[in-house]
This record gives structure tokens, C-alpha cells and sequence, in this order.
């Protein structure tokens, strides 16, 4: 099935925070591709991959990256698709300074970011379902049974002492 999100991050030193975004991905049941895009490294990929997303029929990019983190902002500069922004958490400062690079975008040029890190990671990818369930029966069922059971789980045993 075609790709309707495309998930980049800028090393592969961010897969363990990016693979919770396609495991939820896949149970959203929601059609991803992933691979690795640099903004510093691979500048002339990312541009090409940004500037191409829509025609190969992606409807969204979920782009995580740690420390300057421009992937996400440059890949929303390319494109019109709407842009969700992972910050990895990273060694030096815990991941704010991935924060900041890609929240504090320029008027004009929107990243939908997330949270640091694995919380950030996976609600991008339940995000993205959300956007896409209109268009797409299984995945608006999906969405609609993960959600209820996450609640029904809390609801079935509110007692703290359980752990
Ligand atoms: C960023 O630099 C990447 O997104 C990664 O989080 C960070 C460090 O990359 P590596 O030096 O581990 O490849 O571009």
C-alpha cells in the first residue's frame, strides 16, 4: 500500500526514540516509510525528499532530530504536507536544546511539535491517524480502539498500589 506518512530522522542514532512512532504506526494501521534524512549531513536529500513527499502520495512527515535540529523545519520549508517534529533527547542537554530548534518556528512556516523524546515519538504517529482517519475506515477504527482501551485499562483498576 502507498506510504501516507513518511517518518525521517537525521542519524541513526535517533532510531531508539523513533521506532515507537512506526510500532504505533503499524497499530494505527496507518501506511508509513522510514529512513534516515540529515539536514547537515544530507541537505540536497532532504530537499529533494521534502519537495516530492506529496506527488508519491504522502499526506504527512514525521521528522525526529536531536541538538540544532533542522530536519524538521527545513522539511516543512520544502513542503505544503503538514510537518510533526519529534525532539530526541539529547546527551549534552537533555533534549531542549532539540526542543527549542524546532518549536520556535518563524510565522508562516508551521511544525506541529511534539515532546521530548519516546512520549513525543509516539503521540506524533497517533497524531498523524488522527489526521488521516477521515479518509481512511480502518484507521479511524484503529484509532477509535486504541483510545478505548487505554481508558477502559485505567478504568479497570484505578487502585495506585497495583503497579
Ligand atoms: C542530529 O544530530 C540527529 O538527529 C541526531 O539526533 C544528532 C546526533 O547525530 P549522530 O552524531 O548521533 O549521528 O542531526
Amino acid at each position: 500500500m502507498t506510504p501516507l506518512v513518511g517518518v525521517i530522522m537525521g542519524s541513526k542514532s535517533d532510531w531508539s526514540t523513533m521506532e515507537h512512532t512506526v510500532s504505533m504506526l503499524e497499530q494505527l494501521k496507518v501506511p508509513y516509510e522510514v529512513e534516515v534524512v540529515s539536514a547537515h549531513r544530507t541537505p540536497d536529500k532532504l530537499m529533494t525528499y521534502a519537495a516530492t513527499a506529496e506527488e508519491r502520495g504522502l499526506r504527512v512527515i514525521i521528522a525526529g532530530a536531536g541538538g540544532a535540529a533542522h530536519l524538521p523545519g527545513m522539511a516543512a520549508s520544502k513542503t505544503n504536507l503538514p510537518v510533526l517534529g519529534v525532539p530526541v533527547q539529547s546527551k549534552a542537554l537533555s533534549g531542549q536544546d532539540s526542543l527549542l530548534s524546532i518549536v520556535q518556528m518563524p510565522a508562516g512556516v508551521p511544525v506541529g511539535t511534539l515532546a521530548i523524546g519516546r512520549a513525543g515519538a509516539t503521540n506524533a504517529a497517533i497524531l498523524a491517524a488522527q489526521m488521516l482517519q477521515f479518509e481512511n475506515d480502518e484507521i479511524r477504527q484503529a484509532v477509535a480502539e486504541f483510545r478505548q482501551a487505554q481508558t477502559d485499562k485505567v478504568l479497570a483498576d484505578a487502585d495506585p498500589r497495583n503497579q
